[in-house]
């Protein structure tokens, strides 16, 4: 398992090299604050997030919870949830260490073979998490809508960046992506 700072030290390390990229890693430092808030939006909105990322995933698929699809009877229904609450809180930790290696090696690797496996449905799956894409990009950004929570809605209200933390946005979202190739 790696973070921005090893991963830096392995690459060096691997072409016998002193460390040369200290600029990515003040730059990494430098945004901590953000990238911690980042995380803590996604955190603290994750059972929302979850609840709603795979209601969604049921609105649109109601055979799932029919006789024979897989969120029925209610111990796969708790079975997905609980799937989705990991899923998502290996991108809060992906995302903390700045490195996909944390999701890779402790949730995705053999994922998708545990999947076919157990007959989980990849396309249902891959809908749940692109959901929580759109939604950990909202949060981040701090720009969760009244259309999709309606009362619960949840805003942070931490320091609104001009650039609305647009880095972050697309570094979560490439774990989201890592996810969805993953299981694809
Ligand atoms: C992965 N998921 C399930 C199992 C495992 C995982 C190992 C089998 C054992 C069990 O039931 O607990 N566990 C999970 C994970 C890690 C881990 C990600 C990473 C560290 O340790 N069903 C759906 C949806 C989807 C779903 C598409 C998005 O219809 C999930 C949610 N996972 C689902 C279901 C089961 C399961 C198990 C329904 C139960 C399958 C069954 O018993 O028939
Ligand atoms: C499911 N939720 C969102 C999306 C969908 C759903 C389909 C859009 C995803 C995308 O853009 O691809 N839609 C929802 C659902 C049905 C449906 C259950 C069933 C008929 O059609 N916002 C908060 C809370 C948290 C939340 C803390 C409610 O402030 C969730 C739990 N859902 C949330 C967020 C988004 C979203 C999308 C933040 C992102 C979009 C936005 O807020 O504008």
């Amino acid at each position: 398992m790696l973070d921005a700072f090893s991963k830096t030290v392995v690459a060096a390390d691997a072409s016998n090299s002193t460390v040369s990229d200290i600029d990515s890693l003040k730059a990494f430092i430098a945004s901590g604050n953000r990238r911690l808030d980042a995380v803590n939006a996604i955190a603290s909105n994750a059972s929302c997030m979850v609840a709603d990322a795979v209601a969604g995933m049921i609105c649109e698929n109601q055979g799932l919870i029919q006789a024979g699809g897989n969120c029925y009877p209610n111990r796969r229904m708790a079975a997905c949830l609980r799937d989705a609450e990991i899923i998502l809180r290996y991108v809060t930790y992906a995302l903390l260490a700045g490195d996909a290696s944390v999701l890779d090696d402790r949730c995705l690797n053999g994922l998708k073979e545990t999947y076919a496996a157990l007959g989980v449905p990849t396309t249902s799956t891959v809908r749940a998490v692109q959901i929580m894409k759109a939604q950990a990009a909202a949060h981040i950004k701090d720009t969760p809508s009244e259309k999709f929570a309606g009362a619960k809605l949840r805003k942070m209200g931490s320091i609104v960046t001009e650039d609305r933390c647009a880095s972050l946005v697309a570094e979560a979202s490439s774990y989201f992506d890592r996810i969805i190739a993953a299981l694809s």
